[in-house]
């Protein structure tokens, strides 16, 4: 019996999340022992490289010392209080003063609860029922985010997964990621009936997509005439992309940004904030609710507040973007020297690698056309070279402060080796 066969036998599909099942890859996932710094040790006894990081939150590196020590600090001083403790305020603090569009946080558990929580909030805020989304982001699995774009851009939302009512799926529009003319036609339409945009200001969950010029201006602008509210949802480019986030990279100033991964540095935590006016319809200050049995939790607090403060430096965001740039220059070159088709993309500590001619992908429909079976024997490839990337042709990865320049090297030559056999 493998482990996988017996989590299987206890735990639905054998993991407490879909993607880390390697379904889309093949073969039975990986399963960690440890971790420290850039690398990973198996239960099989193998070390890995990791560029997944817990799919962005270890932007230090696995078990960093100064990390542990506050987690292990907080917890002997009680786990949970479901009352408020002054770290809530200092995390807060802290996330105000590298973030100038924020004026009030709320912490929650979980990305997912970020965004459903902002999107309540817009509606509440502006008494309207539609919501803007695009297609090939992910903004967790709340029921009016699990959609997809209906027969019409502007017709019926369709649910993307069982289970999300139909009467529901209705007030949620898809647009095409990138397609600003898209976004001008469905605002001309019914911009006055929309609460808010909802973006990934750069994609992440459709491998890495940057925003074409003028995209992220037109959702401000028309968000801004129509009198709906836009949300950066930077659950996953928040302190991941910059230190001011993916809105300091661009410029623009969102109405409400959705934070998690790297704010918890690792434990349960994330947060929906934004300007005093909009965050003050939020319970118990306003009528819209929201609630959260460990919201602000100390110890994931402490984390958080750690890790924002080891990384709210210029020099910090100098070294991890030169380290991600190296890392994709030289896949690049690499897969040219095997004459093998692929288009990078890297921003702070954060790349994406699409197997395809057509670069540079600025849209769902690229990435979906790229070649996702060469990802596959390139993904096991790496990993038979120790080198753990995400197991999905459809996900971004992640450069930690803890990668060494030999750990880049050696990605480097190990995908050297595999490119020749691609
Ligand atoms: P969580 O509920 O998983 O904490 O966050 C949901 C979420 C919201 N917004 C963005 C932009 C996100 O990327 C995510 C979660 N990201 C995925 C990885 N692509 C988490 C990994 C997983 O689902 O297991």
């Amino acid at each position: 019996m493998s482990l996988f066969t017996d989590a299987r036998q206890v735990i639905a599909g054998g993991v407490n999340s879909p993607v880390r099942a390697f379904a889309s890859v093949g073969g039975e996932p990986i399963f960690f022992k440890s971790a420290k710094g850039s690398r990973f040790q198996a239960e099989d006894g193998k070390e890995y490289i990791d560029y997944v990081g817990s799919w962005g939150p270890m932007i230090l590196g696995h078990a960093h010392p100064e990390v542990i020590d506050a987690v292990v600090t907080t917890a002997q001083q009680g786990l949970s209080f479901g009352a408020p403790c002054v770290l809530e305020t200092k995390i807060a603090e802290k996330i105000c003063s590298m973030l100038p569009t924020v004026d009030r946080v709320r912490m929650v558990s979980s990305g997912t609860e970020a965004t459903m929580s902002a999107i309540r909030l817009a509606r509440g805020h502006t008494g309207r029922d539609k919501i803007i989304k695009f297609e090939g982001c992910y903004h967790g699995h709340s029921d009016s985010l699990l959609i997809k774009a209906g027969s019409g851009a502007l017709t019926l939302g369709v649910p993307s997964s069982p289970g999300v009512p139909a009467g529901l799926a209705e007030h949620t529009i898809t647009l095409s990621y990138n397609d600003i003319d898209g976004v001008k036609a469905a605002f001309a339409e019914i911009g006055d009936q929309v609460a808010c945009v909802i973006v990934e200001p750069i994609a992440g969950n459709m491998n890495m997509v940057p925003p074409v010029a003028g995209f992220l201006e037109t959702l401000r602008e028309e968000c801004t005439k129509a009198g709906a509210l836009l949300i950066f949802d930077e659950v996953m480019t928040g302190f991941r992309v910059a230190r001011g986030c993916a809105q300091a990279v661009f410029g623009i100033e969102p109405d409400i940004t959705t934070l998690g991964k790297v704010i918890g540095g690792g434990m349960p935590a994330a947060a929906y904030c934004g300007r005093a006016d909009v965050m003050a319809s939020i319970a118990p200050d306003g009528p819209v609710y929201q609630a959260g049995t460990l919201s602000g939790n100390p110890v994931a607090m402490a984390a958080g507040l750690k890790t924002l403060e080891k990384i709210d430096d210029d020099a910090f965001w100098a070294s991890l973007t030169a380290k991600t740039r190296k890392l994709v220059d030289g896949l690049a070159a690499a897969a040219a020297d095997a004459g093998i088709p692929v288009s990078v993309e890297a921003e702070g500590g954060m790349f994406g690698m699409v197997f395809t001619a057509d670069g540079p992908v600025r849209s769902y429909a690229q990435v979906a056309a790229g070649d996702v079976d060469r990802f596959k024997r390139f993904f096991h490839g790496m990993l038979d070279e120790g080198i753990y990337l995400a197991p999905s042709a459809f996900e971004a990865g992640f450069v930690s402060a803890a990668h060494s320049d030999d750990d880049i090297d050696d990605t480097i030559a190990a995908a050297s080796k595999v490119f020749a056999t691609l």
